[in-house]
């Protein structure tokens, strides 16, 4: 296993990286715009959502592909919350919510780099201050995204930070699967297994309705595993409102060592994740505007899917979902590893 670095192209009038890990016939690439996973290809097919350049990356800013999210992953309800009895107002950039960190988030900065090679590994660490005030957020915070693979095809997230202030901080990676080798093939085809006994009921704006709800007799219930276009089928409010998965799993307390699984078993294709995390949101990349080109060819709906392991969404809001507060001067760190089975 070994790596190069390519020129990606420039945005905003910064020169961006390619970091190419190549491990027989597999390829997997990162860049140091969004801190993303841009691409992860089994000979000439693509499992995941990417772009070519990073204008066109940031023409899909909406759908943040492959991207760290920061300072907080999901919908803070109305950009509020309160800290030790200090009420803080987050900009609103999608209606009356703030969504993924913001509108200068962590999806489309640019991330100082350093790469280290051992024989079985290579991990990139990228590296972000973001400023007091930025994006609403108290407290300048000093964040690092390390991505790792491994020579067994395992990609592994750590994510560590410290902040000068008592803030927010809920990270994940936005990264989207298409096992199919071809986002024109929808991921329906692909089996789902969630060791999940609750998920997160969403408004139609996408905040939680507030509770945490049993995924018994619903489109939810995937914890021995269900084909996603089954579920869809299925009558169930909660899809038909998303028009699919748009929602968090809770991962249960006593779940084993990999309790996400997605694969399409006639390709004998899988990646089984592994996670420190209460929650992953799934999202089946549901809606498509505006229109899309990837890797050349048109997106069309449930192009790809999400596995968004992070503390379950608004939970500064909601007592029952967690803490997402990081306090003035503890470190923070949480690690999920996505494992390629081919
Ligand atoms: C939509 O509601 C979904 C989000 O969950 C997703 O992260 C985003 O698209 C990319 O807003």
């Amino acid at each position: 296993m070994d790596y190069t670095i390519k020129k990606y192209g420039t945005y905003n009038g910064k020169e961006y990286d390619l970091i190419q890990i190549t491990n027989n016939d597999v390829i997997i690439t990162f860049t140091n715009l969004g801190a993303r996973i841009n691409q992860w290809k089994i000979g000439s097919d693509n499992l995941i959502l990417g772009f070519d350049n990073p204008q066109k990356a940031a023409k899909g800013k909406g759908y943040y592909y492959g991207a760290s999210i920061g300072r907080v992953a999901g919908r803070i309800s109305n950009g509020q919350f309160t800290i030790d009895g200090k009420d803080y107002q987050l900009p609103l950039n999608e209606g009356d919510n703030h969504l993924h960190g913001g509108p200068n988030g962590f999806d489309l900065r640019y991330w100082e780099y350093d790469i280290i090679q051992t024989d079985s590994e290579i991990s990139i660490t990228f590296s972000l201050t973001d400023q007091d005030g930025e994006n609403g957020f108290p407290g300048t915070l000093e964040a690092q995204v390390i991505h790792t693979y491994t020579v067994d095809n395992e990609w592994k997230i750590t994510y560590k930070a410290t902040s000068d202030a008592d803030t927010l901080f809920n990270p994940t990676n936005h990264v989207y699967f298409n096992l199919n080798g071809t986002h024109t093939v929808p991921i329906l085809n692909h089996q789902l297994k969630i060791e999940a006994d609750k998920y997160v009921p969403v408004k139609a704006e996408g905040t939680p309705v507030g509770e945490l709800s049993s995924v018994e007799g619903t489109a939810f219930d995937v914890r021995e595993g269900k084909q996603i276009g089954d579920q869809f089928k299925l009558n169930d409010a909660q899809i038909e409102l998303k028009n699919g998965f748009d929602h968090p799993f809770v991962i249960q307390a006593d779940a084993s060592d990999t309790p996400i699984v997605l694969s399409v078993p006639v390709l004998n294709r899988s990646i089984e994740v592994s996670t420190d995390c209460e929650s992953v949101v799934v999202y089946t990349h549901s809606v498509v505007d505006p229109p899309m080109e990837i890797w050349g060819e048109e997106l069309h709906q449930y192009a790809g899917v999400t596995l968004e392991t992070q503390t379950i969404p608004d939970a500064v809001n909601h007592d029952a979902f967690g803490n997402d507060i990081l306090r003035k001067g503890t470190q923070f760190e949480s690690a999920t590893t996505y494992k390629l089975v081919y």
